[in-house]
């Protein structure tokens, strides 16, 4: 895999409120929509079943179960990566077992703390986020001094606890968790000092991808706010965080990214030869 900002497309796997199509349907769309992203350049897609926007109800475990890995097994030949969306170790180790290798735990490891174990045992990459509670509850977990200071300590437990079990150092990813139990403020704070978080050592994942804080942002400025008009301010973030050495973005809209990653990509090869041709240069 290339030393670029990877670009990781979102498969979501959840009833389609405007289809009776039934699971067929939802299966096919979205094994359909896999397939339009990597033609679009993802070097990833994450597949998940369960919504973790604010205020969503949890879907059972077969459920999950039964959503994501027909879509994961069909997508398994087709994509050179794929990861799981999930919070538990079960739906993680059967998606492994179905051809996932990335484990994408939105809890970081502490909704369902047996995951880590998986990562152990199958010896998939584990991605960590930044977590303090489930969709039901994370807005009234928003209270912080410093922001980047605590995602950071905070983080460094997740990991800790992770690498404590047995997870390799090189497996562990880890993420801010943008809008987790953050208000559009932290997750400003969070992106300004992305440095503060690769400080950790690891790798890192940024899904800002039509987040509502970048409806706040377009609305105060009169520009339609509703998710898919986000897709410009999402690349934006994307070329930034590129930009900053981030290793992955998760997106929707996997086009506007892969540009602007391409973007980020070429400011950072004229910054190197540059560099280089001053240090050649004769005094
Ligand atoms: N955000 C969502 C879901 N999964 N995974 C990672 N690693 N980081 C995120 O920020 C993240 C995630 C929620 O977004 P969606 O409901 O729009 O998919």
């Amino acid at each position: 895999m290339s030393t670029r900002t990877q670009v990781m497309g979102i498969v979501n796997v959840t009833p389609d409120s405007f289809s009776d199509g039934g699971q067929w349907f939802e299966r096919d769309v979205a094994i359909a929509h896999g397939r339009h992203l990597l033609a679009q350049g993802a070097d990833i897609l994450d597949i998940g079943g369960e919504s973790t926007r604010p205020g969503a109800a949890r879907v059972s475990q077969e459920e999950e179960l039964d959503r994501v890995l027909p879509v994961v097994r069909a997508l398994a030949g087709d994509a050179e990566v794929i990861s799981v969306d999930t919070m538990r170790a079960e739906v993680a180790r059967q998606a492994v077992a179905a051809g996932a290798t990335i484990i994408n735990d939105v809890s970081g490891g502490k909704a369902d703390p047996a995951i880590a174990h998986v990562a152990v045992d199958t010896g998939a990459r584990l991605v960590l986020s930044h977590w303090r509670g489930h969709s039901d509850v994370m807005a009234s977990l928003t209270r912080y001094g410093d922001v980047v200071r605590e995602v950071r300590a905070e983080l460094a437990e997740q990991v800790e606890a992770a690498l404590a079990v047995g997870v390799r150092r090189d497996q562990i990813i880890v993420d801010p968790g943008l809008g987790f139990a953050k208000d559009a403020a932290a997750n400003w704070e969070l992106l300004a000092r992305l440095d503060y978080l690769q400080d950790l050592g690891y790798p890192v994942l940024v899904g800002a991808s039509r987040k509502r804080f970048l409806g706040e942002l377009l609305a105060r400025h009169g520009t339609e706010s509703l998710p898919t008009f986000r897709d410009r301010a999402t690349a934006a973030i994307s070329a930034l965080v590129a930009r900053a050495g981030a290793w992955a973005v998760r997106v929707h809209d996997v086009p506007s990214s892969v540009d602007a990653v391409r973007v980020a990509e070429a400011v950072r090869a004229a910054n190197v030869a540059r560099t280089q041709q001053h240090q050649e240069a004769p005094q």
